[in-house]
């Protein structure tokens, strides 16, 4: 898949891109990334790609001509037609399905919003318009970092192991189950009393797989109803799950091996 990211910060967006799973991605061309710095496309001897909003009011306004230039050049060299996603406060959420809509394009072009927005003629050209979640940041940077990063995701050889791509948790609607690794107890003071919060459930030390995958799904039904008990009307769930998932909710079996999580409901 190849990625076009228009915006007035590409050394921001370049640098990022340049580390861990993305960076590998690239490096073995699964995906391709082009970053294209929107003031190489003013005409205009300062570069100058914002003005002041018509009507009056704070801030600034992204120009629509560089935008209309960027585009212009992106289509032509491509020679067919593109999705142009827009960053922007005002967009659909994103979410994993729109992810995964949008992981099965070819190509896709990202456009940063930033200062107080875009001109609105922009959006004619524009076929998303999407927003990372209810808060406010300085622009659409970062928001094209967490799309591209959603989406190669996706994308076949991009994270080693397929595996947990197919099974991650939004994939299932559930929240992960708790995870541990080496040492199955945490040395604390000499002397000090047992510390049972230290120690890793004896279930996932008994080799028994049948029961660790059963304790596996009642930690992430017990996690997902304690956190995000919204996900749960949209998960898929098998009928152990359905049946374990009961059980929680009558209180007929004990919920979250873990303390309590700041802003988790009781
Ligand atoms: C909604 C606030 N706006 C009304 C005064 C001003 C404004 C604030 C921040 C306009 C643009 C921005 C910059 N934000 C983005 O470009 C942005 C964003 C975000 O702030 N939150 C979540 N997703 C996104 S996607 C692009």
């Amino acid at each position: 898949m190849t990625f076009d990211i228009v915006t007035i910060f590409p050394g921001m967006v370049q640098q990022a891109m340049g580390a861990g799973v993305l960076g590998r991605a690239i490096d073995r061309g699964a995906i391709d990334v082009r970053v294209r710095d929107l003031r190489d496309f003013t005409t205009d001897r300062h570069r100058v790609v914002d003005d002041v909003p018509y009507g009056g009011g704070p801030g600034m306004v992204l120009k629509p001509d560089p935008i209309f230039r960027a585009l212009d050049g992106i289509e032509a060299e491509r020679g067919r037609p593109m999705t142009v996603l827009l960053t922007s406060p005002q967009g659909t959420m994103f979410t994993q399905d729109v992810a995964r809509r949008l992981a099965r394009l070819e190509h896709l072009v990202i456009l940063c919003g930033r200062y107080e927005g875009v001109d609105q003629r922009v959006r004619e050209r524009v076929t998303e318009e999407v927003s990372i979640g209810d808060y406010v940041l300085t622009g659409g940077e970062l928001p094209a970092l967490v799309i591209v990063d959603a989406l190669a995701r996706l994308l076949p050889g991009v994270v080693g192991d397929e595996q947990s791509v197919t099974d991650d948790s939004f994939s299932r609607g559930l929240l992960d189950f708790p995870q541990y690794t080496r040492p199955a107890e945490i040395a604390f003071r000499s002397g000090e009393q047992e510390r049972p919060d230290l120690k890793v459930p004896d279930v996932l030390l008994s080799g028994n797989h049948a029961e660790i995958r059963r304790w596996r799904k009642r930690e992430a039904l017990a996690r997902t109803l304690a956190r995000r008990p919204d996900l749960l009307a949209s998960a898929a769930l098998d009928d152990e799950e359905r049946r374990i998932l009961g059980e929680l909710q009558d209180g007929r079996i004990a919920g979250l091996q873990e303390g309590k999580v700041k802003s988790g409901k009781p």
